[in-house]
């Protein structure tokens, strides 16, 4: 299934288009304060608008206060805490990009310090801990919280935070949401056997495990504008015995297709701590494509992506529908425009900055590749 299209053209998904296959993957920045964003991160994810990516999107951010994974994290659990993103989704597309979000619970990964301190979860001694909850009081590894396993209330209070979360988005200037249903967070927790060990309606066969997310998925679609995007990301494998295999996440694809998801973003992994995880260049492409070809819906690509060509490559043959990179997007924010220049397409330039790249104050430059 190659294509003529390559990671300079557009792309439309419901009433969003995209400039090109280029997306900045949601990547925690830990620099929230009391889940609030601020000029951190409009200028962390304004300038990679400016560097011309096609998406950008705000990282995984919590629907309640206890789905943060660290208290650096951002959430959007209240009307407040929507309303300053406003700013920085007006930025995002002043520049050209779409605005998205990746809505997230934690679940018993939640309560953890940040990165730069280290990453682990915080000690119950902690002022800043808090009991984190899970569809199993399973803990992630030795040592490690054991979480709350979730009531059927809490079930659906908490499916009520994401529809909440989405409408806040909605309303703070986003055209993508994002659930987030991979690395272990709560709603891979749900559909993957090794964190799930209900024996309601939510756990046990796999419809039972995949319930929680399609539910979720159900619910946001029905509260949110028919042109905004709605994607998952999905952990397509635990790369663990007896976890999440491909088969089943092109299952989950396919039912979360007819609960109305445009696009699935394929990642892998973090559900388990000692996973073998061959994490070569590309490595989760296939996913994208077996996911693509089999449930027939739109596919994201994420994970060890860093060249040009390899983006453009992916794109060209098929595999995916985009590329999201993450690291890449940290080394350089102008990383769109890079490969622009790298693979001869025309470059989204903001017009303040084509002296640096010698062009003409006004025209476009280079050749278009489509
Ligand atoms: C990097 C470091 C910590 C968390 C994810 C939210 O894996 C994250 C994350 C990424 O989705």
């Amino acid at each position: 299934m190659s294509s003529e299209a390559g990671l300079f053209s557009p792309l439309t998904l419901r009433g969003v288009t995209f400039r090109n296959r280029i997306g900045v993957s949601p990547m925690c920045q830990y620099s929230a304060v009391d889940g609030f964003v601020n000029d951190w991160h409009l200028v962390h994810l304004g300038a990679r608008a400016a560097g011309g990516a096609g998406l950008v999107m705000m990282e995984a951010t919590g629907v309640t206060p206890e789905g943060r994974i660290t208290p650096g994290c951002t959430g959007i659990w209240s009307d407040a805490h929507a309303e300053p993103m406003k700013r920085i989704t007006d930025f995002i597309q002043s520049q050209g990009a779409v605005a998205g979000i990746q809505i997230a619970h934690a679940g018993r990964k939640a309560s953890c310090d940040v990165p730069w301190r280290g990453g682990a979860p915080l000690p119950p001694s902690d002022p800043a801990a808090w009991q984190t909850i899970a569809p199993s009081a399973l803990a992630f590894q030795d040592g490690h919280p054991v979480p709350h396993a979730m009531t059927l209330e809490d079930i659906k209070r908490l499916q009520e935070s994401f529809v909440l979360a989405a409408r806040r988005a909605v309303k703070a200037g986003f055209r993508l949401i994002e659930l987030h249903g991979a690395h272990g967070y709560l709603m891979h927790e749900f559909f993957s056997p090794l964190s799930n060990h209900r024996t309601d309606d939510y756990g046990g066969s796999r419809d039972n495990r995949f319930r929680f997310v399609l539910e979720t998925a159900r619910a946001v679609r029905g509260e949110i504008p028919a042109d905004i995007v709605l994607a998952a990301r999905l952990s397509c494998s635990d790369w663990t015995e007896g976890g999440v295999t491909i088969e089943d996440s092109t299952a989950l694809a396919a039912a979360l297709k007819d609960c109305g998801v445009d696009l699935i973003d394929c990642s892998s992994g973090g559900n388990v701590h000692d996973a073998k995880i061959p994490a070569d260049p590309g490595y989760q492409v296939p996913f994208a494509a077996q996911i693509r070809r089999e449930a027939e819906i739109p596919t994201a690509a994420v994970g060890m992506i860093s060249e040009p060509q390899q983006a453009d490559d992916i794109i060209r043959k098929g595999e995916a529908d985009m590329a999201l990179l993450a690291r890449a997007f940290l080394r350089d924010p102008y990383w769109a425009v890079h490969a622009a220049q790298t693979l001869g397409a025309e470059a989204d330039v903001p017009p303040q900055y084509l002296r640096g790249y010698h062009q003409s104050r006004t025209a476009a430059p280079a050749k278009k590749a489509g």
